[in-house]
């Protein structure tokens, strides 16, 4: 009721001023005012020629089309549990996680993923210094490279290690994790974070490593040594090169990665580029890294003829599909929501896309909070999206997403938020 009255005393004040500025525009003979009249009610599809405001000229200046619904690369997520994949009733001793992107190789799908079998679940970065030879700090600590393959996405079958912990003082030694898969000149190329102590005890810090073979099923040869340095003492990614993200675009290897830099809780994760002629190097790092000023676990995938970028979490930027036509200068392409974590999406053309990108509409995400705080694991699961130039789901288009109350109330306030409340509220 009170709405209705507050609704009615909007529409007649809308219509006052509207009424006064039509007659202050006649008065005073502004005949272009008269001409450019209000907003078109159906959409024009290119910018039109009037004065605009700062939203409606980005709304033409940065968007493929005006409608999200229309734009190619806006997308919402779904996502599907996965069969086949065994947590050990989820008592934290085993957790997969950082999922590759998928490729199709001998009628299958693969996939490479970080895994840790550990006797005790994680005891967190923070007590990183009580981790040993056999209790993991993160869940990330003390981990082998393994994958799997699957016929339809849905069901995978785990197919076993793929790269081990190569032996004390070799790049790796202490766990090896967070792998994505590069197929060039025939062969097979895996790149991965290669820990030489366990995560947490100064930082996460950690270079590129790199294992090869001549088919996805292996065997894999380390290539011992590090194949993305991290930076000059003072430069962003001084102590960690992550998420290393391989692809093919003009003719070069493109290996894009994040690097989390300031002092925490103060610092900022971006992504930047390495690129060679050759998968073990050498790399060189991209003179404007970074690429990204936002970002954790960066896709990548050949759109059209350029390049475009899952962005989720940390960062201004967060939740956004970003696009280069260069592969290099990026801009805000769509935003979006619930997307997937680590996502390794399945890219047909990631190494072969000669400008012509086809873009992607599904992979393998993870969630990192499967567990229990002491028992802590992650799971991997699939989502689906349409940011594809071959698919066309109007379901996956959709921008206003209904989701349960359970939803929000699982994000519950803290302990100390609530007492903060009652104590405001005195
Ligand atoms: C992930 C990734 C990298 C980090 C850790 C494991 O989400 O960004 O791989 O090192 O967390």
């Amino acid at each position: 009721m009170k709405l209705d009255i507050l609704n009615k005393n909007r529409i007649t004040t809308t219509f006052s001023i509207g009424l006064a500025a039509l007659i202050l525009a006649t008065s005073c003979g502004s005949s272009k005012q008269k001409e450019i009249g209000g907003y078109p009610w159906d959409i024009p599809q290119t910018k039109p020629n009037r004065p605009l405001s700062a939203a409606m000229e980005r709304l033409y200046d940065n968007y493929l089309t005006p409608r999200p619904e229309d734009n190619e690369l806006f997308s919402s997520f779904k996502y599907t549990q996965l069969k086949g994949f065994d947590y050990r009733n989820g008592d934290g001793t085993v957790s997969r996680r950082d999922p590759s992107k998928i490729i199709f190789e001998n009628g299958k799908y693969y996939v490479w993923y970080t895994k840790r079998d550990t006797k005790v679940p994680p005891i967190g970065a923070h007590r990183a210094s009580e981790s040993t030879d056999v209790i993991p700090s993160t869940d990330w600590d003390l981990c082998e490279i393994w994958y799997a393959t699957s016929k339809d996405g849905l069901t995978w079958e785990e197919q076993g290690v793929a790269v081990k912990r190569p032996p004390m003082p070799e790049v790796g030694w202490r766990s090896v994790a967070t792998p994505d898969i590069l197929k060039w000149k025939g062969k097979y190329y895996l790149y991965y974070q290669g820990f030489m102590e366990a995560s947490g005890k100064k930082g996460d810090h950690c270079p590129v490593a790199a294992s090869y073979a001549d088919s996805p099923d292996g065997p894999w040869t380390p290539a011992n040594k590090v194949i993305v340095e991290n930076g000059p003492a003072g430069t962003w990614d001084q102590f960690s090169i992550h998420d290393p993200y391989p692809l093919v675009y003009k003719g070069k290897i493109y290996l894009y990665f994040k690097a989390a830099y300031g002092d925490r809780p103060d610092y900022l994760v971006g992504n930047g580029l390495a690129m060679a002629d050759n998968p073990l190097g050498p790399f060189t790092k991209h003179p404007l890294n970074p690429l990204f000023n936002s970002g954790h676990e960066t896709a990548l995938f050949p759109f059209k003829e350029g390049i475009a970028a899952l962005i989720t979490s940390n960062g201004n930027e967060n939740n956004t599909i970003q696009y280069a036509k260069d592969g290099i200068n990026f801009n805000i392409a769509s935003v979006s929501s619930l997307f997937p974590a680590a996502a390794g999406a399945y890219v047909p053309d990631a190494f072969t896309s000669n400008g012509n990108g086809r873009g992607i509409s599904w992979g393998l995400s993870h969630f990192v909070n499967a567990g229990t705080p002491n028992k802590g694991y992650s799971i991997l699961a699939r989502f689906d999206c349409d940011l594809s130039l071959d698919v066309n789901d109007p379901e996956l288009k959709k921008t206003h997403l209904f989701l349960k109350p359970e939803v929000y109330f699982s994000q519950g306030l803290s302990g100390k938020q609530l007492e903060r409340i009652k104590k405001e509220a005195k």
